[in-house]
């Protein structure tokens, strides 16, 4: 059975998230997003870094959530929620996959840290306005890209897992501004997929 090694209101809800829209069973191992638990041996043994998520799979365990979503849909799913290779779509679905981790977390990472995990009189205002214009700005081609289309490449895919779990986060961080309007429809159509909605609300 693949078992998640899961925080809350982490990358780790992308996991979950499509777990949840394959319909595969799993069993998920709940750690609290604090050192206590994320640095402890036991977990670093299967992070070297202490982070989330990481998934078992019998003798495998890997790491990296783009990853494990990619192991996901190769090894349990055919390939399924992703276009084949010689599709028109598939470069697309690469670009906006690893457009995730590439360019829209870097910044959505140095908001959380001068918004939520510094205490007060550690933040740096620069920091942050930089930070939250970065973020916007990588936000924008992304905007374009929906219009007209309901997912990133038309159909749910993978891609969506990804990226529209850190469009969610963005505009949970106030981050899209309301002229983003496919964006910002983009985010209400993935809240309101059940699945989502499980992987959302998991603590
Ligand atoms: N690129 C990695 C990032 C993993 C990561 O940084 N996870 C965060 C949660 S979203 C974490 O575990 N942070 C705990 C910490 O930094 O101590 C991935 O996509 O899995």
């Amino acid at each position: 059975m693949l078992k998640l090694h899961f925080a809350p209101n982490s990358r780790a809800g992308r996991i979950v998230w499509l777990l949840e829209e394959l319909e595969l069973p799993y069993e998920i191992n709940k750690m609290a997003f604090h050192p206590k638990d994320l640095k402890s041996d036991e977990h670093r043994a299967r992070h070297p870094l202490g982070r989330v998520p990481v998934l078992d799979d019998g003798d495998v365990s890997i790491f990296e959530s783009g990853a494990i979503v990619e192991y996901v849909l190769e090894r349990h799913k055919n390939g399924g929620l992703k276009p084949p290779v010689d599709d028109a779509r598939f470069p697309t679905y690469l670009q906006w996959f690893h457009y995730c981790e590439g360019m829209v977390m870097p910044p959505i990472n140095t908001v959380v840290v001068q918004t939520i995990l510094l205490p007060e009189d550690r933040r740096d205002a620069t920091v942050l306005g930089q930070a939250q214009r970065l973020l916007t700005k990588a936000l924008g081609p992304v905007n374009e890209a929906l219009d007209g289309k309901d997912y990133l490449i038309g159909d749910f895919s993978g891609a969506d897992i990804m990226l529209g779990h850190a469009c969610f986060m963005s505009n949970r961080l106030g981050c899209v501004p309301d002229e983003m309007t496919h964006l910002k429809a983009y985010v209400e159509r993935i809240s309101a997929r059940p699945a989502f909605q499980t992987a959302i609300t998991m603590a």
